[in-house]
This record gives structure tokens, sequence and C-alpha cells, in this order.
């Protein structure tokens, strides 16, 4: 079982180096900014939890986040492995994601954390905003997301390096070098 969390900042490329991922190693991939949004699409109560959040920026309570979360998990029953693309984002969901790959006899096989400075991540959600209309892709909304990011995000980084679990990936450059760098890091698993 291959299971990787593919961390970083908002905008850092997660989701979009999510897809090479799963083109080449046929994983499963759950993405809980797409789940959230896809339930604001169709107007359930969960979706209209989430929208009120997600305006300001701001991260869903963490026992919603990760019902949802074990629910997509039940689905992949029988996987090669998961990509979780935006989850854990706090300590908590960390904690919790251990928890249910256990009850399941598997364990996060790497954290890939991709970094980018914070004035390049403004300049590609912006133009995401922009090509996009992606309602939480605006100025105002993007500083809060990096100030929850900060403070609630990025101390998950620590708990994977003691869980032995980390690898830094540089997130700038050509999506391509970044994809390579990534493979290396899957490639070079025990
Ligand atoms: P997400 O949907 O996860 O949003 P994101 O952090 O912006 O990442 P995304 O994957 O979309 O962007 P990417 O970096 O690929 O979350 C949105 C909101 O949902 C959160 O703020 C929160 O409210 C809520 N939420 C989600 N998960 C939660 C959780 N676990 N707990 C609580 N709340 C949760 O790409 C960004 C842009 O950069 C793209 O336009 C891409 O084309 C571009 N790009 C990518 N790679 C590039 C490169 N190498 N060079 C130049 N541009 C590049």
């Amino acid at each position: 079982m291959l299971n990787i969390v593919i961390f970083g900042a908002p905008g850092s490329g997660k989701g979009t180096q999510s897809e090479f991922i799963v083109e080449k190693y046929g994983i499963n991939h759950v993405s809980t900014g797409d789940v959230l949004r896809g339930e604001m699409k169709n107007g359930t109560e969960l979706g209209k939890i989430a929208k009120g959040y997600m305006d300001e920026g701001k991260l869903l309570p963490d026992d919603l986040i990760v019902d949802m979360l074990a629910s997509k998990l039940d689905s992949f029953e029988g996987s090669k492995g998961v990509i979780f693309d935006g989850f854990p984002r706090t300590i908590a969901q960390a904690e919790a994601l251990k928890k249910m790959l256990a009850a399941r006899g598997q364990e996060v096989s790497v954290m890939l954390d991709l970094e980018v400075p914070e004035d390049e991540l403004m300049v590609r959600l912006i133009k995401r905003g922009q090509e996009t209309g992606r309602a939480d892709d605006n100025e105002e909304t993007i500083k809060n997301r990096l100030v929850v990011y900060h403070s609630q995000t990025a101390p998950v980084i620590d708990w994977y390096k003691n869980d032995g679990k980390y690898q830094h990936i540089d997130g700038v450059g050509s999506m391509e070098r970044i994809f390579a760098d990534i493979c290396a890091a899957i490639d070079g698993l025990k």
C-alpha cells in the first residue's frame, strides 16, 4: 500500500502534483478541498457549513473533516493506496489519520512537503482566482489562509518529522521537475 500525504501551503501545488501521482502510480486521490467544493455545489448540509469557513479562509472543525475522510477511505477498500491532498491540516487530523490507517492495518508511507515562498503563493492563487473565479482565491481570503496555515497547519511538519515520514520537496520550478523530485522520493521508499 502506498499512502502518501501531500502537504504544503495554499497554492503550493498539492492538487496539481496529485493528478500526476494518480496517473503514474494508479492510487486513489482524496482532496478534502475538492470534496467540500462538491458538497457546496450540491447544496448539502455539509456544503452549507463549509461555505462559511471557506469564504473566510478558515479550517473546518476537525471532527467534520475526519468523519468525511473516514467514509471516503471506506469507499477505497481494496485499492493500491491513497494520496491525501489537503489532509491532515492540523495535528489532531494527523493523529486521526494515523489511527484510521492503523485500524485498517496500514500506515502513511511518506509525507511530501511542497515548499514555496509566500510571494509566489500569492501570485499563483490570485492568477487562479482570475482564471477560475474560485471564491477563496482573492487577496483578503488568501492572506487569511496563509495566517491559518502558519498557526494551525505548519506544526504538522514537525509531527511528521517525529514520525519519521517527512520528505522536503522544493515546490518552485517547472511542474515536471517538481514531479521528478516527487517520483524520486516515492521510488526511494523501502
Ligand atoms: P484546498 O482546496 O486544499 O486549497 P489549496 O490549499 O489552495 O490547495 P490546491 O490544491 O487547490 O492548490 P494547488 O496548491 O494545487 O482547500 C481550500 C479550503 O478548504 C481551505 O482553506 C479550508 O477552508 C477547507 N479545507 C480543506 N481541507 C481541510 C481540512 N483538512 N481541514 C479543514 N478545512 C479544510 O495549486 C494552486 C495554483 O498554483 C494552481 O492554479 C496551479 O496551477 C498553480 N501551480 C501549481 N504548481 C505550480 C508550479 N510549479 N508553478 C507555477 N504554478 C503552479
